[in-house]
């Protein structure tokens, strides 16, 4: 039975009710890695891997909330909504949002399940809590627009939550379109959809299997060395106010010597940025191969100066860049595991995937799992 069906068939033996159901998706990055909370660009889609939330309200106002993959249930009141340090906490941070915004809706049954496996940097958790803010926001006619949702979410994860992430995962979970990259400026929320004109070449996620942890401190020292670097700067150029603002020159002459440390965080992602501009030129152009040049640029910015790689994903792209037909590899996502984006033509596909399977096997004992992705609208209710 497949999962849909099934979480249907739960959900009315559970509830005895019909459920509404809707689909919210992970998300790939093709480029502009952390640099979403610095006020810069990102280059992302949602994917055809998903969650899944089978929904109905009830008529008092309590919350039943059953995790089907995990085969785990939270049970609560809206009146006490308390974070528990478990996977219920992406939901309540939402519900949690909603009543603090002032929206009033009642109790809800739900029960959910995925296809996105979790801390391989998909965005599982943006997933879902876009998915619990959709469906609400339809269930109680609460009239909110998805960008609305996008920072509810982000909201809910960072103050509920306690992950300082930026806006890009929830954005393109939510706002994606098939067949397109989204060029989003993370300043001021502007974005365009640039269609992708990749003919003949397949988008590919190499899973090291190293589970990252988003909560984890490093990701927080990354922000907060940054804004260590905007405040260094400051005192020279008082109308910065994030990296976005900040040059090369004004690094070199500013912080090189005064803070080795930060000028190497600082410079990887003043020079993101600008990888990301060129490289959205190169793909309007048509020019993959450049582009895929901006994206092991990229990795090893991510992985030298930024220090957020770890030894699998270097292996991985390593062994991608020596691969004949692949264009562009990197590690995606916050980083210390999950998976490597790779751009491989369609033809080397099968030979790239046996190759790096028994490769990152010799090299670090592990499996690789390899997935190749289709981009996909972004959260909506299925009929
Ligand atoms: C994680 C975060 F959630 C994003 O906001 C972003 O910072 C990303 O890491 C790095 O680009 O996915």
């Amino acid at each position: 039975m497949d999962l849909i069906s099934s979480l249907t068939d739960s959900f009315r033996s559970l509830f005895h009710d019909e459920p509404r159901l809707f689909c919210s998706p992970g998300r790939v990055n093709l480029i502009g890695e952390h640099t979403d909370y610095n006020e810069g660009f990102v280059l992302p889609a949602a994917i055809d891997k998903a969650i899944f939330l089978a929904i109905g309200p009830r008529s008092d106002n309590k919350l039943h909330i059953v995790a089907h993959d995990l085969g785990k249930t939270y049970q609560g009141a809206l009146e006490q909504l308390e974070k528990t340090d478990t996977w219920a906490d992406y939901l309540l941070g939402v519900l949690a949002q909603l009543k603090q915004a002032g929206h009033s809706f009642g109790g809800l049954n739900c029960l959910f399940g995925g296809t996105i496996p979790m801390g391989s940097g998909l965005s599982s958790s943006a997933a879902l809590e876009n998915a619990v803010g959709f469906a609400v926001n339809e269930l109680y006619g609460l009239g909110l627009s998805r960008i609305d949702l996008v920072k509810l979410s982000q909201r809910a994860e960072n103050e509920f939550v306690g992950a300082k992430v930026g806006v890009m995962d929830m954005f393109a979970s939510m706002m994606s379109k098939a067949g397109h990259v989204i060029k989003l400026d993370c300043r001021s929320l502007d974005y365009t959809y640039a269609p992708i004109q990749m003919e003949g070449i397949r988008i590919v996620l190499c899973d090291s299997r190293v589970k990252h942890s988003l909560v984890s401190s490093e990701y927080n020292t990354r922000r907060a060395e940054c804004e260590a670097g905007v405040r260094l700067l400051q005192a020279f150029y008082p109308s910065i106010s994030s990296l976005r603002d900040v040059t090369m020159a004004m690094l070199d002459e500013h912080v090189k010597t005064a803070n080795p440390h930060l000028y190497r965080r600082c410079a990887y992602v003043v020079q993101e940025n600008q990888r990301l501009l060129d490289g959205v030129a190169a793909l309007e152009s048509g020019n993959v191969a450049a582009f895929g040049q901006y994206m092991y640029g990229s990795h090893e910015g991510l992985s030298r100066w930024y220090e957020v790689s770890c030894p699998e994903l270097d292996i991985l792209v390593d062994i991608a860049r020596q691969q004949p037909g692949v264009l562009g590899a990197r590690m995606m996502g916050g980083g210390f595991g999950g998976c490597t984006i790779n751009l491989v033509q369609e033809d080397a596909l099968s030979a790239f995937s046996e190759h790096i399977t028994k490769e990152y096997f010799a090299r670090t004992g592990k499996d690789t799992y390899l997935h190749t992705c289709k981009i996909q609208d972004g959260t909506k209710e299925l009929n």
